[in-house]
C-alpha cells in the first residue's frame, strides 16, 4: 500500500491536465484500479481477525487519500488549463494568482505625467547618456576647469576621465548641435553626485532638463511656460517664490522655490526649517552656450530649466524624505497606484 501511495504522488506531480488527472484516477481507483485490486485479490480467508481490522483501515485510508489527492490535482488542473488557454500555449494576459499587485514607481509616475504636459507644450522628449564627458557636463556649459561652480557639483569620475552626469544641463548643448534652432525639448534623467545624503538629498537622483530656443524669446515665455507646469502638476494653487540665482549657463539665473507642501512652510527637515524646496533653477541660456551648440545668439535666445524631478515627485506625493525612493523597500512603493 505504501508503494501505491508513493506511485500515485509522483504520477499527480507530472499531471497538468484534466485527462492526465482522469488517467490517474482511472489507475488507482477504476475497476481495476491498483488500489481496488489491492482490496479484490487479497485473500482474506488467510488473515486473522485482527489483520483483516488493520488491513481494511489502512486501505479505507489509502482510498480517501488517493481521492483527496486527485480532487486537488483536478483542481489545479483546471487553473492550469485555464492559465494555458486549454492548450499549452501561454497566455500571459490571464491575470497571476498572486493577489499582491506591482506599482509603478512614483518616479515613473512623475516621468510620464511630465512627458505628457510638455507634449501638450510642443516640446519633444530626449534622453542623453549617463555617463557624460567633462565637455557636454561642464565646459559646453560654461564652466571651465578652474571655475568655482564645478565644486557645487561635486561627483564620481570614471578612470577614463569620463563622469557619471552631475545634472541633465549636461545634455543641453548635445540637443543643440543635433537639433539645432528653434527647439523645444525636455530631457529627463538621473544625476549622480557625491552628496551627504539627507531628507532632501540624494546621491541619485532625477532631474527635467528644458530647453527652448527661438527668436525673440524672454523671462515672460519661461516664467509662462513654468505656470503652466505647476498648475498642471498640482492641479491647484501653489506659493512659488522666483529668486536671483547664478549658473554659469545661464544669464540671468533664477532659483524658482516652492513653498514646502510638507510642512505648508512653517518649517520642517524636509525643508531644512526653511519652508521653501529648491525645486526649479532657471534662467535665459548663456550667448556663450548657444555658440558651443553652434546657434547664433544674435539671432536666437532661449531659456532652460532644470526641474528637481525627485523632489517634485515629494512634494506631490507627500513623501518627507528622499532616500525612499530609492529604497527598495516594498511597504513604501505598494502605497502607490498600480495603473496610471
Ligand atoms: C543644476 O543642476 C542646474 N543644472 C539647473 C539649471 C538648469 C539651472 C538650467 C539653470 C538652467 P542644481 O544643482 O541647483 O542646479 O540642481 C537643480 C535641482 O535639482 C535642485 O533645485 C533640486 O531640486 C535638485 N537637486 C539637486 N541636488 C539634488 C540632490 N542631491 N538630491 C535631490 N535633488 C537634488
Amino acid at each position: 500500500m505504501e508503494t501505491i501511495r508513493q506511485q500515485l504522488i509522483t504520477d499527480l506531480s507530472g499531471a497538468k491536465t484534466p485527462q492526465d488527472v482522469e488517467n490517474a484516477r482511472v489507475k488507482y481507483l477504476g475497476r481495476k484500479g491498483l488500489i481496488t485490486l489491492a482490496a479484490k485479490e487479497t485473500d482474506f480467508s488467510k488473515l486473522t481477525a485482527e489483520e483483516k481490522k488493520s488491513f481494511g483501515s489502512r486501505l479505507n485510508e489509502l482510498k480517501n487519500f488517493a481521492a483527496e489527492q486527485l480532487a486537488a490535482a483536478a483542481e489545479s488542473a483546471k487553473q492550469f488549463g485555464a492559465a494555458v488557454g486549454g492548450t499549452r500555449k501561454l497566455d500571459l494576459t490571464v491575470p497571476g494568482l498572486s493577489r499582491r499587485l506591482g506599482a509603478l514607481h512614483p518616479i515613473t509616475t512623475t516621468l510620464v505625467e511630465l512627458h505628457q504636459i510638455f507634449q501638450g507644450m510642443g516640446f519633444m522628449v530626449l534622453q542623453g547618456p549617463d555617463i557624460e564627458t567633462e565637455y557636454y557636463n561642464f565646459e559646453s556649459l560654461n564652466i571651465p576647469n578652474d571655475h568655482p561652480a564645478r565644486d557645487m557639483q561635486d561627483t564620481f569620475w570614471l578612470t577614463n576621465g569620463m563622469v557619471m552626469k552631475t545634472h541633465t544641463s549636461a545634455n543641453q548643448v548635445r540637443a543643440l548641435e543635433r537639433f539645432g534652432a528653434p527647439i523645444r525639448a525636455i530631457f529627463p534623467g538621473r544625476c549622480f553626485r557625491y552628496e551627504a545624503m539627507d531628507a532632501s538629498h540624494e546621491n541619485t537622483f532625477y532631474q527635467c532638463e528644458g530647453l527652448v530656443v527661438d527668436k525673440n524669446i524672454s523671462v515672460a515665455n519661461l516664467i509662462a511656460v513654468m505656470k503652466t507646469l505647476l498648475g498642471e502638476v498640482f492641479h491647484r494653487e501653489v506659493k512659488v517664490r522666483l529668486r536671483p540665482g547664478f549658473f554659469p549657463f545661464v544669464e540671468p539665473g533664477f532659483e524658482l522655490d516652492l513653498n514646502c507642501l510638507i510642512c505648508g512652510g512653517t518649517g520642517c527637515p524636509t525643508c531644512k526649517e526653511s519652508g521653501w524646496i529648491e525645486l526649479i533653477p532657471c534662467g535665459l541660456i548663456h550667448p556663450r552656450v548657444l555658440e558651443y551648440g553652434k546657434i547664433d545668439p544674435n539671432e536666437y535666445s532661449g531659456f532652460a530649466f532644470g526641474l528637481g524631478l525627485t523632489r517634485l515627485a515629494m512634494m506631490k506625493y507627500g513623501v518627507r524624505d528622499i532616500r525612499l525612493f530609492n529604497s527598495g523597500d516594498v511597504r513604501f512603493y505598494e502605497q502607490f497606484v498600480a495603473v496610471m
